[in-house]
């Protein structure tokens, strides 16, 4: 047995080379995963771990984790739908968002779906807005293609297309505009249905890794400095993840109260704080967070 093929080795699988691979990289990094990633190798082992990384396509990794050769993978939410795999969706991650929208020559006039009745939808996400249109019952006719999707009504070949949105921009720079977002998509965390106890415990051990990261991402440490008699109505503000920590100052009468704040909390707060009494007010970023 080769050492790539080690027994009961834990395979994530993530994009080779796109969109979503700088950010899986980065995610992966933050919680801790040293691999090697920059050389043509299409798989690399975790520094200290049963495990390792595979490099694929995005459109393979359902189908991969699916079958089991790789027991987890990062994947757009758009491309786990449309495969039609029924695997188990572990965490919404915050990268790769996106929407997948319907869009139209930018001149004519959209009255709603039935505007796209009997007419031809150029796609590479055939089976999600086919779907979309038998709930609804309205015919149309799908051109599969890879890839350059916008430019197909140009051409001539479709009246409408449905393709990922992000900006809009590309949409614009080819005469069309959105019409109807069918759905919203980021990258997700996808496992198989059927891993052993051991890969289930990896998996868990990801999944915390990464809510400590999003946690973190999401909340910002609070320190700031108040009359000693404020500090209780100032806590109840600042109720951090237990309780606001108090400490009192050098200075007679005065303490230093340090919490932690969901980041969109923070300007909300700011002059009731202020109203309060509270001076000095520094807010920093949290790195990990275990609740
Ligand atoms: O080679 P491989 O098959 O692995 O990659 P790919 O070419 O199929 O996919 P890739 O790397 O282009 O995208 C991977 C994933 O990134 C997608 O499946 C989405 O989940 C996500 N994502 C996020 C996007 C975008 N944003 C995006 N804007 N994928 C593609 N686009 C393209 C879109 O197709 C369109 O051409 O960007 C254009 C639109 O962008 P705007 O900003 O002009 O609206
Ligand atoms: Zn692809």
């Amino acid at each position: 047995m080769t050492k790539n093929n080690k027994p009961n080795v834990f395979k994530l699988a993530i994009q080779k080379s796109g969109r979503l691979t700088d950010d899986a990289v980065r995610l992966l990094n933050e919680i801790g995963l040293k691999f090697n990633h920059g050389n043509r190798a299409l798989r690399a082992p975790l520094e200290g771990m049963n495990a390792e990384i595979l490099f694929l396509r995005d459109d393979d990794i359902p189908e991969y984790v699916e079958n089991g050769v790789a027991h987890a993978g990062i994947v757009g939410l758009n491309t786990l739908v449309e495969s039609g795999k029924q695997i188990r969706v572990v965490s919404s991650l915050d990268f790769g968002h996106c929407r997948l929208s319907l869009a139209i020559p930018k001149d004519q006039s959209y009255s709603g779906p039935e505007f796209f009745k009997n007419k031809r939808i150029a796609t590479s996400y055939p089976n999600i807005v086919m779907r979309y249109f038998n709930e609804k019952n309205i015919p149309v006719t799908i051109e599969k293609i890879k890839g350059s999707v916008e430019i197909s009504v140009s051409l001539g070949l479709a009246d409408g297309i449905f393709d990922i949105v992000s900006t809009g921009s590309t949409l614009l720079m080819n005469g069309l505009k959105e019409a109807e977002t069918v759905m919203k998509s980021s990258a997700v965390l996808i496992s198989g249905n059927h891993l052993t106890d051991e890969h289930e415990s990896v998996l868990s051990d990801l999944l915390f890794r990464i809510q400590s990261v999003q946690h973190a991402k999401k909340n910002r440490y609070i320190m700031l400095n108040c009359p000693e008699e404020k500090a209780e109505s100032i806590g109840k503000l600042l109720p951090g993840v237990k309780s606001p920590t108090v400490l009192p100052l050098a200075m007679k009468g005065w303490c230093s109260l340090h919490s932690v704040i969901h980041e969109e909390d923070f300007w909300p707060l700011l002059s009731r704080l202020k109203k309060e009494g509270a001076q000095g007010i520094l807010v920093i970023p949290i790195e990990k967070m275990v609740i």
